[in-house]
């Protein structure tokens, strides 16, 4: 039966379901099955949500099947294997991402119409995976596809969050953030494997004894212990049945939990202790660079530490390897600081339980762990308390005061043991958790060219001084073309499979390839269908935004979007005064002259952190100053602006292959690297940028003229800021244009009562963001997009040419980098 089988209609369905024969797909009779069985449904009975379930179980089937074949495979090898622990996996949905890694996408889509289903409506059904803040956590996702991709053995390690990210809600009276859970779990998760027998014993507080004079052992024990239940992800990487494991750990308290206060008849204390043990695993923390020191936080880190640990060990012990071996098949890179007790839980481990020696262990450890920093602000770097440590882990504290005994035994001043120190002193005194990471792994990198620099300059420069430059390095962010290419913009994949005559397969897994698109931009043809796709593209987001807003979007317009984490070193501020000065200059011209102006659409997304106040200011300031612009007869066929609430990577999906141009604004010096400026230039989006992060590679790589740079650069970010605090000059004298914009939004049109005074009194005062600095500049670099759009065949030329050179930025080059110079690991062919 290929005629559609309309849902609902259930005569039609009992006559279709008579139609499975031998000839029926073999697809289309797993969906049925998986409807009939798995479901317990009858199939006229299905809606979307459930088609979307049974496809999904029926395409886990293939992904079992070649995850366990891989599996087996790493075990028969017995090959160096490496671990990506992180505390954040933002994967998004999987469906789609699994269909196009096994090349079923078109059989899927057949076989769901031949059901009377439109692939596209399945494949919204599914809610995305958010267990991660913003690019830390979705860089580790890219990473995991690219390593299954290129085959390589590598396991990811992380927790399995009931709640993810929160559900940003914008209020409908003020146009303030508010935030409601994400139980992302609520109905079951078909991507990922309960591993019930997988299961660790993890223990808290208690007490140290040391024994064994001199050898620096001690016993643990005590306290409480909480069990950490497996559940497996399957990663498949694309085309290749190479299928990688993602694992995450759930805490459920251990049975038979406090069995003490159970037999003294304290039911209630025996509970609470049950929930605390399930608190561990509840919510993923939302602070982007901040650490805040709560005692939960620090038990998600040992937690998952721990559990993590005890599971490579027991993989290794199935080798039957001396131990001492242990870094030549194992490496593990940690992702930021949060997973640094894994160098201490290790360190344990060897000398404790192992009882090895202290130093022997030592160089275990400084030869098993990597260690990437991901941001040089202050803020983020984890200090833990260490009252707070000597409590909740005593022994890893006695380790730490060991590392730090053993590191004195080198000669040096001693101020810079001081500053080498793995205590910070104070009240209370403090664990420094980068200065323990990079004194137990044997390379440190930063995520860009430029911030890696500033890692081994401004953060660590005792430590280069101490290890020397080999122990520091570089790995530029990557990001997967298959997910930021080919899912998001099938258009403009097919444009270029159709324009290079080579199969997708070669250029997606070696992206280098998009450089002979080169070969075609002075042909007009060619020029015609890029922007054709572009514009389809726009109006894929003018729908979602009608949908999504009720306000209709001109997709003739140019499309100007910033989608990131709101932060203030982000600069969405210097953004939104922007749109303001925009705004005031289109009213300030005549009915003729406005005719003259390039039309725009400005998008912002993004979330903030519950607690940090400024940057939910600012999402209210963008808010109300939409409403404002929006609703102006005289300006909006000009200018509208857009806040798209609840920003995920699902809304990037759409977003990203829209954008003529993006936003990369920070403050120079302040950025990593960023990642979503890659993925706009893949799809053909230019960048408004800073000369920061991984903007300056961009710009290297597709050239200066392809790129909008303005803004004072990192050198002299230092002195700017000095002048502030000595010598502050008024905003009126540095910048009257921004000094202007200021007094519009205090004067009240977007929101009286002077409701935004702190954010501008941030500005105004201190301006630690160089706001003031660069706002002319920020100015004139919208001015040159103007006139570079105004000239529309130089734009899509320019924008070929971007994507054309966007090879070096494939997640697929970063792994390999990893692969080589960190890990020593080889792909497992089958
Ligand atoms: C820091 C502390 C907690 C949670 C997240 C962070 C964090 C996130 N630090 N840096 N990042 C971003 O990491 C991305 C991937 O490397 C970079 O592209 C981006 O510039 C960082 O801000």
């Amino acid at each position: 039966g290929q005629e559609k089988w309309p849902k609902g209609d259930e005569k039609t369905w009992k006559t279709a379901m008579r139609d499975i024969t031998s000839e029926t797909p073999d697809i289309t009779k797993s969906i049925v099955h998986h409807v009939q069985t798995s479901l317990a449904r009858a199939p006229y009975n299905i809606d979307d949500f459930g088609a979307y379930q049974a496809a999904a179980l029926s395409v886990r089937d293939n992904l079992i099947v070649n995850w366990n074949t891989t599996q087996i495979e790493y075990s028969r090898k017995s090959q160096k294997r490496a671990y990506y622990l992180s505390l954040e996996f933002l994967m998004g949905r999987t469906l789609s991402n699994a269909l196009l890694n096994l090349g079923l996408l078109d059989q899927y889509s057949s076989s769901l119409s031949s059901l009377g289903f439109g692939i596209e409506d399945i494949l919204v059904q599914e809610r995305d995976a958010a267990l991660g803040n913003g690019g830390l956590g979705r860089l580790a996702a890219c990473y995991l596809d690219s390593s299954a991709t290129q085959e390589l053995p590598v396991w990811g390690y992380g927790l399995r969050y009931k709640y993810g990210i929160f559900q940003q809600l914008i209020k409908a009276d003020d146009g303030s953030q508010l935030e409601a859970p994400d139980p992302w779990l609520e109905h079951q998760n078909p991507w990922e494997l309960p591993r019930l027998d997988v299961t660790y014993e993890v223990r808290f507080y208690g007490s140290a004894q040391r024994w064994g004079e001199g050898t620096g052992r001690a016993t643990w024990s005590g306290g409480q212990e909480v069990l950490a239940i497996a559940y497996d992800v399957m990663i498949p990487g694309y085309g290749t049945r190479s299928t990688n494991n993602l694992r995450l750990w759930e805490s459920k308290p251990k049975r038979g939990f406090d069995l003490q206060s159970f037999n003294a008849g304290n039911y209630e204390r025996a509970v609470e202790s049950s929930n605390s043990a399930a608190a561990i695993t509840s919510v993923l923390y939302p602070n982007d660079h901040t650490s805040f020191g709560k005692e939960l936080r620090l038990k998600q880190q040992y937690f998952w530490t721990a559990a993590s640990l005890a599971d490579m060990l027991r993989r290794f012990k199935n080798l039957e390897k001396p131990i001492s071996e242990f870094a030549e098949y194992n490496a593990i890179q940690l992702n930021d600081t949060h997973p640094t007790l894994a160098i201490v839980e290790l360190m344990r481990i060897l000398v404790d339980e192992e009882e090895l020696s202290w130093d022997s262990a030592w160089t275990i450890v400084t030869n098993t762990f990597f260690f990437t920093n991901h941001t040089v602000l202050p803020e983020a770097l984890e200090k833990w308390s260490v009252p707070l440590m000597e409590h909740l882990l005593p022994r890893h504290m006695q380790i730490i005061f060991d590392i730090v005994t053993v590191e004195k035994r080198f000669p040096g001043d001693r101020d810079r043991l001081a500053r080498l120190s793995l205590i910070e002193e104070g009240f209370p005194k403090q664990v420094r958790m980068a200065n323990l990471a990079v004194v137990g792994s044997r390379k440190v990198n930063g995520v860009a060219e430029l911030h890696s620099n500033l890692v081994q300059k401004n953060l660590f420069p005792d430590f280069v001084e101490f290890y020397g430059l080999s122990k520091f390095g570089n790995v530029t962010n990557g990001i997967t073309p298959r997910r930021w290419l080919d899912q998001c913009n099938p258009s403009l994949s097919a444009l270029i499979t159709d324009t290079l005559k080579i199969d997708r397969n070669v250029w997606l897994k070696d992206l280098y390839k998009l450089k002979g698109l080169l070969a075609h931009v002075d042909d007009p043809q060619f020029q015609a269908r890029w922007a054709a796709v572009k514009h389809q593209n726009k109006e894929r987001l003018a729908l979602f935004v009608e949908r999504q807003l009720g306000i209709k979007v001109d997709a003739h317009a140019l499309f100007d979007v910033q989608i990131k984490r709101l932060h203030e070193y982000k600069r969405q501020t210097l953004n939104i005064l922007g749109v303001i000065h925009r705004y005031l200059l289109i009213k300030s011209l005549t009915p003729e002259e406005r005719k003259k102006v390039v039309k725009k659409v400005v998008f912002f997304a993004g979330k903030a952190a519950p607690g940090y106040y400024i940057a939910k200011l600012t999402i209210r300031l963008i808010v109300n100053v939409a409403r404002v612009i929006n609703a102006d007869p005289d300006t909006n066929q000009y200018l509208s602006l857009f806040f798209l609430p609840d920003y995920s990577v699902s809304v990037a999906e759409i977003l990203i292959p829209a954008s003529d141009i993006s936003q990369h604004i920070s403050t120079a010096g302040t950025e990593a690297s960023g990642t979503s400026n890659m993925k706009f230039c893949l799809n053909g989006g230019l960048l408004v940028g800073t000369v920061d992060g991984a903007n300056i590679e961009i710009a290297e790589e597709v050239g200066d003229d392809n790129v909008f740079f303005f803004g004072n650069l990192t050198p002299d970010v230092e002195d700017l800021r000095y002048r502030h605090t000595y010598h502050p000059i008024p905003v009126e004298q540095k910048s009257p244009a921004l000094a202007h914009v200021l007094n519009t939004v205090s004067s009240g049109i977007f929101g009286s009562d002077g409701v935004y005074e702190p954010l501008l009194n941030t500005i105004r005062e201190g301006d630690f963001y160089l706001l003031t600095d660069d706002f002319d500049s920020y100015i004139r670099a919208l001015e040159m997009v103007d006139e570079a759009y105004a000239d529309r065949t130089e734009w899509v030329k320019k924008s070929i040419r971007t994507t054309a050179k966007m090879g070096k930025f494939s997640s697929d080059r970063a792994i390999q980098d990893y692969a080589q110079e960190y890990w020593n690991i080889e792909s497992v062919k089958f």
